[in-house]
């Protein structure tokens, strides 16, 4: 797939549609699969898609599993697309939509809408709601950019202009192609053909157009304040933000690391974004839920240094940031500020370029082991019920090279800070939207991007009841995640917060969902013993997807939702 080359579907002649030139577009900028589910406001460009050689149809079991597993995919890969129909397509997506934009997710939304002939002539389209734009202008709000090319001769113009802006601003788009546009030909043959390199290092023909250029004289400025700020600390310390993954930042964050010596922490949406195993790293720090001695470090510092960071409630332990704004310096692509001064046109991979320069007194390197206690226990087999914290501890040993922690919302995220992620990016949550049934269709859209990685999926059984389903996709495009249903009875997350029979959920037997879809292993597991055999089981299982059924106690739960509950003061 990766390296095939784009062939268009030429039955319908040989010059350039509408269709065609989207389709070359997404190609160019690296998307290999397209997921989404068709409907007849969209069908003439899934039989567009089909008939390309290149770009290949993920249809799913639902919309949302589709923009769930393209946001993922956006993630692994750097931009990720969803198709899908007018209306009863596209509203079913609103959530996945929302989520890519407030984690900074690249994601093209294409939609398949009323052709604009058919719009004067029949006022009573099926699936209109309000009038013809109402889908358009709803997603106004959730996305970067978004157009509806109506016209042939500027349809290019529309397209190029709006994926050039989810590459830029890392948010989503929204196309809404009319069906009588598809087969429309464009203007002429216009537009870039240049090699796609994935991962982040997407060529952007339109970036310079665009680009807010430095104000060096303001730079220079900025610079001084913060390396006097730096060099005058005796503690400092950087919060390396989600934004470095998005932007492709890493090598540039280890390069300062390397240099300077300054320990580094991560953030619960940014987790992984630094070699977890690094001796400068001292683990995620999520306010008073991180660990005591993360937490302790990262708020006695005389000098934190936030590069790409979400400054949200999550991402701080619930209650608002601690880290007071005078020993805070804030450089992210919205804003550079230096305690209480903000710097305008200073471009963020500038001012690290610059940075990464500068002088920096000595900071003497962190003593092995003082802060980052991820040392976990090697798994004994034991007969013992497995637990929450347990089953983290054995998945931490557990972990290979080649897997990709998918976390859901809930206590499979939080117990997910106990992992020792060993190789960058290999993290994916929707620890800041937090959205439940983000991790089975995320899985599907992160094998496809990477299929060098198994995900590793770890799922509340809540929020397995909402996607689930989409093991199906699994089964029908051979994919083999391992998926760890932690298998608690219901919301457990809430029950620390308010409990009632809300909360409770339908006991399913997962382990036989396998059955249903004829494809797949499915595992139940009791004890520790169990899961230690189901995980190896599963790592030889690989023409496959896994699904392990871990039954856990109704109360239980990982220190870290103890510590959430301690966060917001009830007893959990
Ligand atoms: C789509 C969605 N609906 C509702 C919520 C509110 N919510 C947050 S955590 C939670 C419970 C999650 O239950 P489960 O997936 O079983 O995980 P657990 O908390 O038991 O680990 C709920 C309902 C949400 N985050 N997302
Ligand atoms: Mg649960």
């Amino acid at each position: 797939v990766e390296g095939e080359a784009l062939m268009l579907d030429r039955s319908t002649g040989d010059t350039e549609t509408v269709a065609d030139y989207l389709i070359r577009r997404l190609h160019n900028y690296g998307i290999r699969h397209i997921f989404g589910v068709p409907g007849d406001y969209v069908l003439s460009f899934f039989d567009k898609l089909v008939h390309t050689k290149g770009i290949h149809v993920i249809n799913t079991c639902d919309e949302q599993g589709a923009a769930f597993a393209a946001d993922a995919y956006a993630r692994v890969r750097g931009l990720g697309a969803v198709c899908v129909t007018y209306s009863v397509g596209g509203f079913k997506v609103l959530n996945a939509i929302a989520q890519a934009f407030a984690e900074k997710s690249p994601l093209v939304l294409v939609s398949g809408a009323p052709g604009m002939n058919e719009r004067h002539r029949n006022p009573l389209l099926h699936h209109k709601v309000q009038d013809f734009d109402t889908q358009q202008r709803i997603f106004e709000h959730l996305t970067i950019d978004s157009a509806l090319p109506s016209n042939p001769d500027t349809a290019m113009a529309d397209i190029d202009r709006v994926l050039s802006s989810a590459v830029y601003y890392k948010r989503p788009v929204y196309l809404e192609l009319p069906r009588d546009i598809v087969s429309s030909e464009v203007a002429r043959t216009y537009g870039y053909d240049f090699p796609s390199t994935p991962h982040f290092h997407i060529p952007d023909p339109l970036r310079h157009e665009r680009f807010t250029e430095t104000d060096h004289e303001a730079l220079k400025e900025a610079l001084t304040e913060t390396l006097d700020m730096i060099n005058s600390s005796s503690k400092p310390v950087i919060i390396a933000g989600i934004e470095i993954h998005r932007f492709g930042l890493q090598d540039k964050l280890l390069e300062l690391i390397e240099k300077t010596k300054i320990p580094v922490a991560s953030t619960l949406l940014s987790k992984s974004v630094v070699d977890e195993l690094n001796p400068n790293y001292v683990g995620e720090y999520a306010g008073n839920m991180s660990r005591n001695s993360v937490q302790r470090y990262v708020e006695s510092s005389d000098c934190v240094i936030m590069i790409g960071v979400f400054l949200s409630h999550v991402n701080f332990g619930i209650t608002h940031t601690p880290v007071d704004q005078s020993r805070c310096i804030y450089l992210s692509s919205d804003e550079i500020s230096i305690r209480f001064h903000n710097y305008e046109d200073v471009r963020f991979d500038d001012f690290l370029d610059e940075l990464i320069k500068a002088d920096f007194k000595y900071f003497p390197p962190l003593l092995p082991n003082t802060i980052n206690d991820n040392s976990s226990t090697s798994p004994h087999k034991k007969k013992m019920k497995i637990t929450s914290d347990r089953l983290f501890e054995i998945l931490d040993v557990t972990l290979s090279d080649h897997n990709i922690v998918i976390a859901d919302a809930g206590d499979s995220m939080l117990g997910s800070i106990d992992l020792t992620i060993p190789i960058p990016s290999r993290y994916i949550s929707s620890s800041y939207y937090l959205s439940m049934g983000f991790a089975v269709p995320a899985s599907i859209g992160a094998q496809l991007a990477n299929p060098m990685l198994r995900p590793i999926v770890i799922v509340g059984d809540g929020a397995f009841q909402m996607t689930g389903m989409e093991v199906s996709t699994m089964a029908m495009f051979n994919l083999n995640p391992i998926i760890i249903v932690l298998n608690n009875g219901g919301y457990r997350t809430e029950r620390a917060m308010l409990d009632g029979p809300f909360n409770d959920i339908k006991m399913w037997n997962y382990s036989k969902i396998p059955d249903v879809v004829d494809s797949g292993r499915g595992f139940v597991i009791e004890t520790e013993e169990e899961f230690i055999d189901a995980l190896s089981e599963s790592e030889q299982t690989t023409k496959a997807f896994c699904l392990l059924d871990v039954r856990l106690d109704a109360t239980d739960a990982s220190s870290d939702l103890h510590r959430l509950g301690e966060a917001i003061g009830r007893k959990v």
